[in-house]
């Protein structure tokens, strides 16, 4: 398990001094009120601590802004006085990035009561809202005009919209629609030093320079706070078709994907790969429900297609590549979906992985992505030198392939204890996976972020030049280093 000590690096100073704890406080309840500032260990205890408990860093003052005015006068006066400022949405993040630093006297801005839904457009096809609202009320607010707002991860219930955008978030449908980058048409960022810089006009062409937006997504609050946006509403899909797919190894379901592309095109909308071992954990922790395939097959992929045939078309569609599948050897059984609760179900099963994951102590957590061509490869390559260091690993693999993306999580030997096995394996397993990555040309971290998890590998896997460059887009934007200090950036060495 991580040390939550390790939050805590001098390098992530803000320059100047700040006042005390209590001044913090005081000119935090002018600019909110009172009912909207919290102090006080107790009170502040779930926003300074990550959802799972690894992380926990301390905070003069959380607020609870209404308005984009209010964080913007925030943020003026922690600039002015030299106050670290960490931006919060559903404090989701498995990297630690949502949460102060030790020993800090930061400000927590969380964003949870800016959760207007501002405008539907259906005839430009977008949305504007705060950045306090949630991914499924954003579903919810298209689907009420008859549109699809296509993100789709499992937290969608407490993580918002300003935390998706900040760190460019993924999940099961990316392979179709993109992740949150290709998604948002413009932000409102409120800088450090609390200027507004806004693109709230929901262009899809805009050539006028620098295209401002995208330094703000995948950020993780370095540069400013994201208050509102203006996202891509899609056609909703007429019907689905689901499946649980039995395949022989990660390489055939590289191929069925390719079936499945060639017969279905942009029809094919998610293609998760699941392990066995995966799959068991799961399925203990939802109390052992009728698997979906039968003799806990060692590879599975769950696959939806979407469209707007007529569902019993979607659906021979969906056999036509199993078979395919079948007869190339590459597919040994499936269990299609009867019904849309069925499709739920299977769902849920792939959707659950993380938290059962966490529920039994921790895995070690490596999200990697690869080129589609090489990760089968990878899975292979990895999974054998992983197994050479600790044979009975649980190899607890999946994701979502149809990205090169797998969340490659190994979860110690049953009969292991979970807090020694991690402190003496963590690092070793996950720096030999991300090497493995790496040296596939792939990254450590495909959709999750780097916030204070990562932070400093990115010392080994990014070049120089890269960090040089994001250092000096730091410093022209946040030269106090005000905005979520401790985050993203790893120290500069000369
Ligand atoms: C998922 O795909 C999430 O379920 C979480 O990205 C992955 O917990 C994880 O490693
Ligand atoms: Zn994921």
């Amino acid at each position: 398990m991580l040390d939550p000590s390790a939050v805590s690096s001098p390098e992530s100073a803000v320059s100047g001094t700040a006042p005390a704890p209590e001044t913090i406080a005081e000119a935090m309840r002018a600019i909110v009120g009172a009912t909207a500032c919290l102090t006080g260990d107790t009170d502040t205890e779930k926003y300074v601590t990550d959802y799972r408990g690894l992380y926990r860093g301390t905070a003069s003052a959380v607020v609870l802004p209404t308005s984009t005015e209010q964080v913007s006068a925030v943020l003026a006066w922690c600039h002015a006085h030299n106050v670290a400022v960490v931006p919060q949405g559903g404090n989701t993040s498995l990297m630690g990035g949502a949460v102060p630093e030790l020993n800090a006297q930061a400000v927590v801005v969380n964003l949870a009561r800016m959760n207007q839904v501002l405008a539907v457009d259906p005839i430009n096809d977008t949305m504007t809202l705060q950045a306090g609202v949630t991914l499924s009320s954003a579903r919810v607010a298209a689907e009420d005009h008859a549109r699809l707002f296509p993100l789709r991860i499992g937290s969608e219930g407490s993580c918002q919209i300003g935390g998706n955008v900040s760190t460019n978030a993924g999940g099961t449908a990316v392979l179709r629609y993109g992740n949150m980058r290709d998604l948002v048409l413009g932000v409102e960022v409120v800088l450090p030093d609390g200027r507004i810089c806004s693109s709230l006009r929901g262009l899809r062409k805009d050539n006028t320079g620098y295209d401002l937006k995208h330094l703000f997504v995948g950020a993780e609050g370095t540069l400013g706070i994201i208050t509102a946006v203006v996202l891509k509403l899609m056609p909703q899909p007429a019907c689905t078709a689901v499946a649980f797919v039995a395949v022989t190894d990660p390489s055939a379901a590289v191929a069925l994907l390719g079936v499945a592309k060639a017969r279905a095109g942009q029809a094919v909308t998610a293609f998760e790969l699941i392990s066995g071992p995966a799959m068991t954990l799961v399925l203990d922790y939802l109390g052992n429900p009728v698997p979906p395939l039968a003799g806990n097959p060692e590879w599975m992929v769950l696959i939806e297609l979407s469209g707007n045939a007529d569902e019993e078309a979607l659906t021979a569609e969906l056999i036509e590549i199993l078979e395919t599948g079948i007869n190339q050897s590459l597919v040994h059984d499936a269990a299609i979906a009867a019904s849309g609760a069925q499709a739920q179900t299977f769902w849920k099963i792939r959707e659950e992985i993380s938290d059962a994951q966490t529920r039994t102590g921790g895995s070690i957590k490596c999200d990697v992505s690869v080129p589609l061509s090489r990760i089968a490869a990878f899975v292979d390559d990895a999974s054998a030198q992983v197994r050479a260091l600790v044979p009975d690993i649980r190899m607890v693999i999946y994701g979502h392939m149809g990205d090169g993306n797998v969340h490659f999580n190994p979860l110690r030997p049953a009969e292991a204890v979970a807090k020694p096995f991690l402190a003496e394996w963590y690092t070793r397993i996950s720096g030999l996976v991300d090497t493995l990555a790496h040296a596939e040309q792939g990254s450590i971290s495909a959709e999750h972020g780097i916030g204070v998890a990562k932070r400093d590998d990115l010392t080994t896997f990014k070049s120089k030049v890269e960090l040089q460059v994001m250092w000096q887009i730091k410093q022209a934007l946040d030269p106090k280093g005000i905005m979520n200090p401790g985050k993203v950036l790893p120290p500069l060495v000369q």
